[in-house]
């Protein structure tokens, strides 16, 4: 990201200096469609990331905010939504800190990034916890990371529409250098995992493609499984979310529950097990197991819970046939990515592979990137 760029822009625009944040969008190895049923994930932050630059103007509340990406300005107040998509979501950061008390004022601002958009990879997250980030110290509303993630999260549920889990704002604000975060969704107790799996490398295969309704799906998901919940509950009243449920619990309401809802529960309990499991593998160092647990996720993604797509489908069919070691639809799905674990040796055929098999039937180039585990949100100085 050419930050230089960025400086020159916001000067040109507002005659003086700003500050830089940046906050990283994030990958998961397993753990999909768990969050908001209070299980576990295990994201990790990546070396993709939003930045703003950012200053307070010596008005009580109005906002310039300047998309580099998209060439657009948006003005507002903090009183009157924007009518920009994108402004919402600086509105919105603005909104859920007001609502927690936080004195704010005007500001300026230039923002970019290189998160692919729609790539599930969660830009969005990043937006909100770099604007989060920077308004917090900014005007010193003295919020830690933990209420950071959640205003993001908040932002999401109220001004996007997005009735999201915690995992990518987690994940953007609590990112290490190296290590997964396996973070329990409930109690958002979490432990740093460090990742260096020796001899393999996990990339993303970016199918370029991300299927409309996307956001609508995803809360209907959500819906499914706070149904099947309810049922449940009626018989095991201890069972407040899916995490709390186990199948045979699920069997004795299979009556009760429709048929899709039952699946799309099926596959978050399994799901919150195959997490556990992958993480066992992973402290052994066993990433053949981790890779047959990201191949089963995907099959549950994909026939379950039905949030892949053709090209994701195809992609992990190539990966299978490479003798990829672990693939699978990676984030709410509908289209972005793949993450794959793939041994060194294997890593340029299985790309030549797939990105020509890919272009191919689908006539679209596929996007291909290494992942690089990096720090989360903070100040650049
Ligand atoms: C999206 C959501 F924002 C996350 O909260 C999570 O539910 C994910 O989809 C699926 O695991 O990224």
């Amino acid at each position: 990201m050419e930050l230089q760029a960025l400086h020159e822009k916001f000067q040109s625009l507002f005659n003086t200096e700003g500050i830089v944040y940046t906050s990283p969008g994030r990958i998961n190895l397993i753990g999909e469609h768990t969050d908001y049923n209070g299980g576990f994930v295990l994201p990790g932050a990546i070396d993709k990331a939003m930045y703003c630059i950012i200053k307070p103007n010596d008005t009580s509340d109005k906002i310039r905010a300047y998309a580099m990406d998209l060439s657009e300005m948006a003005e507002f107040d903090l009183k009157t939504p924007p009518v920009k998509q994108w402004a919402k979501y600086i509105f919105g950061v603005c909104q859920e800190m007001i609502k927690r008390e936080a004195k704010l004022h005007g500001f300026d601002c230039v923002f970019a990034g290189d998160v692919p958009l729609g790539a599930g990879m969660s830009s969005s997250a990043a937006l909100e916890s770099c604007f989060g980030f920077a308004i917090n110290d900014l005007f010193n509303c003295g919020f830690d990371r933990f209420e950071l993630a959640k205003i993001g999260q908040a932002t999401e549920h109220n001004y996007v529409g997005v009735k999201c889990g915690i995992m990518d704002q987690f994940a953007s604000c609590f990112g290490k250098e190296g290590s997964l975060i396996r973070l329990d969704c409930r109690t958002l107790e979490y432990e740093y995992v460090p990742f260096d799996p020796k001899g393999y490398r996990l990339v993303l295969i970016n199918t370029c493609v991300a299927h409309e309704l996307a956001s609508s799906a995803y809360n209907k998901r959500r819906e499914s499984c706070e149904n099947a919940a309810s049922y449940i509950r009626k018989y095991h009243p201890e069972v407040e979310l899916l995490r709390d449920a186990n199948l045979d619990m699920l069997k004795e309401v299979a009556n009760e529950v429709s048929a899709e809802d039952y699946m799309r529960a099926e596959f978050v309990i399994e799901e919150i097990q195959r997490l556990q499991d992958a993480c066992e593998a992973l402290k052994n160092g066993d990433y053949e197991t981790v890779g047959k647990k990201m191949y089963e996720t995907h099959i549950g993604l994909s026939r379950k819970y039905e949030v892949s797509c053709a090209e994701l489908d195809f992609l992990n069919d190539v990966a299978r046939q490479c003798g990829v070691t672990g693939s699978r639809v990676m984030g709410g799905g509908f289209g972005g990515c793949t993450i794959n674990l793939v041994k060194d040796e294997l890593h340029d055929g299985f790309i030549k592979r797939a990105t020509e098999a890919y272009e191919q039937k689908f006539k679209i180039k596929p996007k291909v990137y290494d992942v690089v585990i990096k720090d989360g949100a903070r100040k650049l100085v």
